[in-house]
C-alpha cells in the first residue's frame, strides 16, 4: 500500500514556542489527508506535527519510498529542507506546499530540484491527489479552495485530545475544551506585512458545511470553544449574516473570531452576540496615526477607530486579543512609545489576557518583502530567515534600531498573560 506522510515541520532552530504552540490542529494537512483518503482509499496516510514533536523525531519516523507532503512557513523552512533531504535519500517523492512555497515557488524549484519533486501553490487537496495519480509538472497552481468538494477535515489523523489538553493547559483562565476551525478564506485588505496566500477575493464555506463540522466537534469531541482562524469574518456581512441566521438552535459553543476594527459596528456586534462570540482578535498594529496610514488596512483604519471598536466590544462584554506590529516604515522611538501607551490604554478599556506583538517580518509573499527586495536586490537563495529579514527591514526603513524595537515588543507582550510572538533566540 502506498505510504503517505503529511508533515508540519518543527519551527527552525532557535525559534521559540509561545502560548499557542501545540494547541491547534494542522487543519490544512488534515484537509489534504481526508480528501486524499476519500479519493484514494488504498493508501496509508499519517500526519506528523512539529508543534508536538521535534524535527529529529519526525525524521526518525519517515517511511521509505513514500509520498511526503510538507507544509512550509518562513519560520519552519530550514526544518522543511532538512526533512526533505532525508526523505529523498529514502527514495520518497517530496511535495512542498503552504504559504512559503506558495510565495516563492520558482526559487524553490530552482534551488531544490534535487530534493523537492513538486511545489504546490495555493490549496493542496486536489493537486496532491493529482500528483499521486501521476501528474508530473513540478510547480502546480491551485488558487481556489474547492470547498464544495472537500469533506470535513478528519481529526482522527492526529491525537486530537492532546491538542485540546494543550489548549487548556496554555490558557488556564479560559478553562474550555477549545480547538480551531475555518469558515472562509481570503481577505479584501492588502496589509503591508501580510503574506497569507489565498484566493483572489473571499470564499466562505456554506453555512451548512460549517454547522455540520461544528456539530461533530461539539457532539463527538465535547468542544466548547472554537477559534475561527479565518481572515476577517466581518469583511462580507451578507455571508456572515447567513452563517449566523442558519445557526442551529441546539448548538451554542463559544466563538473566538478575527475582525478588523473597521468591521466592528452595531450590526456586527448584534451578529457576534447571536453567534456567541466571546473573543475577537483585533489587529491594532500601532498607536501612531501617521504609521497607521501606511499599512493599507482599509480607508478608515486609525488608532482612534481601533479604540472605538474595542470600546464597542467591551460594552458588549466581548473580550479581545489585540495584535501589534512594530517596525513600520519610519518607526521611531517616539512612535514606539506612542504604541506602548496606546496598548496600555487598550488594556484599561478591555482587560485582555491574550496579546500578539512582533517586530514586522517581511515574509516572502508580503508587500513588505517586495519593498525589501527592491532595496537589497533579490538574493540567489530560497532560504530566507525571518530574523534576518526583520533586521534588514528595520535597518532600511525604520528610524530606530532592532534592539530598541525588541525592548518595546517585550514591554507590550508583558501587558498580557498569554503572549504570542515570532522571534529567534539570540
Ligand atoms: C491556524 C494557524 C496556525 C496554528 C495551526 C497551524 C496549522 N498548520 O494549521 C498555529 C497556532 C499552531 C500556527 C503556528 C505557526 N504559525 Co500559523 N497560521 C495559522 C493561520 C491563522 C491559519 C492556517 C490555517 O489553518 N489555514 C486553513 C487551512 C485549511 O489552510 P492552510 O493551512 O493554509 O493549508 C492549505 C494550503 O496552504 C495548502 N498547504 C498547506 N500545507 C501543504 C502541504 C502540501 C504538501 C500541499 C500540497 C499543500 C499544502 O493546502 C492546504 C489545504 O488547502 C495562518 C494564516 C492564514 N489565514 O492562513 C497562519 C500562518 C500560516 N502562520 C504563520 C506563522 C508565522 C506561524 C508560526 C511560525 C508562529 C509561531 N511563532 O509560532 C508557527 C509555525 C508552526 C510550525 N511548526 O510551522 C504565518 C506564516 C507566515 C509565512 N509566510 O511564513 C501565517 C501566514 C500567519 C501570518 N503571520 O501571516 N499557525
Amino acid at each position: 500500500m502506498l505510504e503517505i506522510q503529511l508533515i508540519q515541520p518543527e519551527k527552525s532552530p532557535g525559534y521559540t514556542n509561545n502560548s499557542r504552540t501545540g494547541c491547534y490542529v494542522p487543519l490544512g494537512l488534515l484537509s489534504i489527508a481526508t480528501y486524499t483518503k476519500q479519493q484514494l482509499p488504498d493508501t496509508n496516510i499519517e500526519v506528523l506535527d512539529g508543534e508536538l514533536i521535534t524535527n529529529k523525531e519526525i525524521i526518525e519516523q519517515l517511511k521509505p519510498n513514500a509520498v511526503i507532503g510538507i507544509d512550509t512557513k518562513t519560520p519552519n523552512y530550514a526544518s522543511a529542507v532538512e526533512i526533505a533531504r532525508v526523505a529523498k535519500e529514502m527514495g520518497s517523492k517530496v511535495v512542498f506546499g503552504g504559504v512559503y512555497a506558495s510565495a516563492i515557488p520558482e526559487k524553490i524549484d530552482l534551488y531544490r530540484q534535487d530534493i523537492v519533486n513538486h511545489v504546490v501553490v495555493g490549496f493542496g487537496e486536489r493537486p496532491f491527489v493529482d500528483i499521486i495519480k501521476g501528474r508530473d509538472d513540478r510547480v502546480i497552481h491551485n488558487s481556489e479552495p474547492n470547498f464544495d468538494e472537500l469533506p470535513i477535515p478528519d481529526r482522527s489523523f492526529i491525537d486530537f485530545e492532546r491538542y485540546i489538553q494543550n489548549f487548556q493547559q496554555n490558557h488556564k483562565t479560559w478553562d474550555y475544551r477549545g480547538t480551531n476551525i475555518f469558515t472562509h478564506m481570503g481577505c479584501k485588505y492588502k496589509c503591508l506585512f501580510c503574506s497569507r496566500s489565498g484566493p483572489k477575493g473571499v470564499r466562505y464555506k456554506t453555512p451548512q458545511m460549517v454547522w455540520q463540522e461544528v456539530r461533530t466537534l461539539v457532539e463527538h469531541h465535547g468542544i466548547e470553544y472554537l477559534v475561527d482562524f479565518s481572515d476577517t469574518i466581518t469583511q462580507d456581512m451578507t455571508a456572515f449574516r447567513s452563517l449566523v441566521d442558519s445557526k442551529p438552535d441546539d448548538l451554542n459553543p463559544i466563538f473566538h473570531i478575527f475582525s478588523t476594527a473597521e468591521g466592528i459596528n452595531h450590526e456586527s456586534i448584534e451578529l457576534f452576540k447571536r453567534l456567541n462570540v466571546k473573543h475577537v482578535f483585533v489587529g491594532a498594529e500601532t498607536g501612531d496615526y501617521r504609521l497607521a496610514s501606511k499599512i493599507s488596512k482599509g480607508a478608515s483604519f486609525s488608532p482612534e477607530r481601533t479604540l472605538e471598536a474595542i470600546t464597542f466590544l467591551s460594552d458588549a462584554q466581548i473580550g479581545i486579543t489585540p495584535s501589534f506590529v512594530l517596525g513600520l516604515p519610519d518607526e521611531s522611538e517616539d512612535s514606539l512609545d506612542t504604541t506602548y501607551n496606546f496598548a496600555k490604554r487598550i488594556k484599561e478599556i478591555s482587560d485582555f489576557e491574550e496579546i500578539f506583538c512582533s517586530a514586522l517580518i517581511p515574509f516572502p509573499g508580503s508587500r513588505a518583502f517586495d519593498i525589501l527586495m527592491e532595496k537589497i536586490g533579490n538574493p540567489e537563495t530560497d532560504l530566507f530567515d525571518p530574523e534576518e529579514l526583520k533586521q534588514e527591514w528595520i535597518k532600511l526603513v525604520c528610524n530606530t534600531d532592532y534592539e530598541t524595537i525588541n525592548v518595546y515588543v517585550d514591554k507590550i507582550l508583558d501587558l498580557g498573560e498569554y503572549a504570542i510572538t515570532i522571534r529567534k533566540n539570540s
